[in-house]
């Protein structure tokens, strides 16, 4: 098989997955994997609230190793970052950086559960960060009556367990750098 063919079809099963039902349900990321030491865009696509209550808050953490992060404003929403010390200090643009923006909230809404909508804030990911791991964002997702937790990581040694979760944390797969 050729080259060109053999990319011809992982881009279609590739697509098969992107274009699956789950694709917008849940709390996901758009993009999945990305090189570390480089920029990345995080766009989390919320699908629906929570068993049919719209949506009014959705608080994303900001995984230790993705630095000098900015979010996107959303027309309808206040945004709200929190602070903190990192684990250790992280090289951005030249400098030392060892305190910085560790979770994202957007308040407003109501996004109804009918709707779609994405909540995004850029970032680097640092250099440090170990390729073929993944990094994992958990986001809480609260809406007029009742919280979806998208916060479960895979757990060590029970693979298909964490894949059958009901509320995955979005992972974004660490790529080597490029
Ligand atoms: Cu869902």
């Amino acid at each position: 098989m050729s080259i060109s063919r053999a990319r011809t079809n992982i881009a279609a099963a590739v697509a098969a997955v992107l274009f699956a039902p789950s694709a917008f349900s849940h709390v996901t990321l758009e993009t999945k994997q990305a090189p570390v030491d480089s920029h990345y865009k995080a766009v989390f696509r919320v699908g629906h609230g929570c068993k049919g209550s719209p949506t009014v808050k959705i608080r994303v953490r900001v995984p230790e190793g993705m630095v000098g992060i900015k979010p996107q404003p959303k027309p309808g929403w206040t945004l709200q970052t929190i602070k903190g010390e990192y684990a250790k200090p992280y090289t951005l643009y030249g400098a030392q950086v060892s305190a910085g923006v560790k979770e994202v909230v957007w308040t407003g809404g109501p996004l109804l559960d009918e709707h779609y909508d994405e909540f995004i804030f850029v970032g680097y990911l640092s250099g440090g960060l170990t390729p073929d791991t993944s990094l994992f964002f958990p986001v809480v997702q609260e809406c007029e009556q009742g919280v979806a937790r998208w916060i479960d990581l895979p757990s060590a040694g029970n693979k298909a367990t964490s894949d059958h979760t009901d509320t995955p944390a979005p992972a974004l797969k660490l790529l080597p750098k490029q």
